[in-house]
């Protein structure tokens, strides 16, 4: 007999079927047996008139006949006939699988990341990470930007800074890349508009629920802008129309957690850092330290200020100082101090960064000089600003922050498959 997807039960009523899956909860009810079991699709409650041995966890197939039951998930179930254990665990496992909510520590839910991400509300982050990234490949090829692929072994460090990884490469030192930002302003100059998904990784030394050392990114370059608002702008449409997709296709997913998805204001709030600072000093009497531009706590803050002030969930802040934004990034024409950069605030955390650049190559030369950054190893980047760069700008994303936010999650950890950190490289 064919293997009939659990999803497709429905039209199978009446019918005999076969199906194959994973036993996620089993119980007993007098003489009658309950197997739940899961397969790709979605689950099914089957149900025997006998002693069922399977355990939660075993590959199983399932010969049986589709009923209505108004009292089943999906109004169907299967009246079993015939059960055969395909594979089963030969020792007992670390936790009870069968539980609504694992409730364990984050270090146990990790060191068994392979068995943990079998419970259904773990899979749910990650389905949901699935429509993030369908989503955003979506929204942007809407755009017409071209999807780019670019190198992660690198001779130079992307971002500068410290947190850079260093690895022997042959007879030479490389870097893991920090960010695709040098390979997609070079694209720029060749499809004007390119976005990339793919890993960087950081080699960030602290303990934090925001940070992980390798992480995804979800870039974006766009060519031909006349300022750093119409990277804004593209931001904006992109975002809400992802949100507004995760909404309509990840419903059982965000139910889960109890969450609802938020709404992308068709204009994002915007505001200058140096206003937000201000505000939040004044509203909510919060002083953010001199030594950095905005900490997590003013973050926090600002956050707070967009929901009670514009009902949004998101946040532009804008005009970073120049001392705190990477070299390539584009200075304020009437204030050099600042730039042209922003950064975006989801329910108080920041989600992505984006810019205009400088693209004419005197200026770039002039910029790194004063910020003290060597050219060597750059050159392949440098020499493409003498051929007609367009004006442009774009963002870099980090797509586990987003679901983090999304799902309420207290640690990043939890919206990575397998995370590292400073402590953790397998599994
Ligand atoms: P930035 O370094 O701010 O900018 O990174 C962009 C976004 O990536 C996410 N992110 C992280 N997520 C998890 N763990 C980390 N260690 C981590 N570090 C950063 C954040 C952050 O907002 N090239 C620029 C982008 C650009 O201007 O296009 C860049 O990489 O969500």
């Amino acid at each position: 007999m064919q293997r009939i997807l659990i999803k497709n039960l429905g039209e199978k009523s009446g019918e005999e079927v076969k199906i194959l899956g994973r036993v996620i909860n089993t119980r007993k009810l007098g003489n009658i047996s309950f197997v739940l079991v899961q397969d790709y699709t979605g689950a099914v409650q089957t149900v025997w008139e006998m002693e069922i041995n399977a355990k939660v966890g075993d590959a199983i197939e399932i010969n049986g006949e589709v009923k209505a039951e108004e009292r089943a998930k999906g109004g169907i179930e299967i009246h079993g006939k015939d059960i055969k254990i395909i594979s089963t665990s030969i020792e007992e496992l670390p936790f009870d699988l069968a539980k609504p909510n694992l409730n364990l520590q984050l270090t146990t839910l990790l060191d068994h990341r392979p068995l943990s991400l079998r419970h259904p509300k773990v899979q749910a982050i990650f389905r949901l990470y699935d429509l993030l990234l369908k989503n955003y490949d979506l929204a942007m090829r809407e755009e017409n930007f071209t999807e780019i692929k670019t190198p992660k072994l690198l001779e130079v460090a992307s971002e500068g800074g410290a947190n850079f990884f260093k690895i022997n490469y042959f007879e030479k030192t490389a870097y893991l890349a920090q960010s695709p930002q040098f390979y997609k302003q070079i694209m720029v100059g060749v499809f004007e508009r390119v976005f990339e998904i793919g890993p960087v990784f950081r080699a960030e030394p602290h303990f934090t629920t925001r940070h992980v050392n390798e992480y995804i990114s979800l870039d974006a370059e766009m060519g031909f802008i006349e300022n750093f608002t119409d990277v804004m702008k593209m931001f904006n449409k992109v975002l809400r129309k992802i949100f507004e997709n995760i909404g309509e296709e990840g419903g059982e997913y965000l139910k889960i957690y109890g969450v609802e998805i938020s709404e992308v204001p068709e204009n994002i709030p915007s505001i200058k850092l140096s206003e937000i600072k201000k505000i939040i000093k004044e509203k909510y009497g919060y002083e953010v330290p001199k030594e950095t531009d905005i900490n997590p706590e003013g973050e926090r803050l600002a956050g707070r200020y967009a929901k009670e002030e514009f009902n949004s969930d998101f946040i532009f802040i804008t005009h970073y100082p120049w001392s705190d934004r990477p070299f390539y990034t584009m200075p304020d024409s009437d204030n050099p101090e600042e730039t042209y950069g922003f950064d975006l605030l989801f329910k108080g955390l920041e989600i992505a960064t984006g810019a205009q650049r400088i693209h004419l190559y005197d200026q770039l030369v002039e910029n790194m000089k004063k910020k003290g950054v060597h050219s060597s190893g750059m050159e392949f980047y440098l020499d493409i600003f003498k051929f007609g760069m367009p004006p442009h700008g774009g963002w870099g994303l980090g797509s586990e922050r987003i679901i983090q936010q999304i799902l309420g999650l207290e640690s990043i950890k939890e919206a990575v498959l397998f995370p590292r950190d400073v402590k953790r490289l397998s599994p």
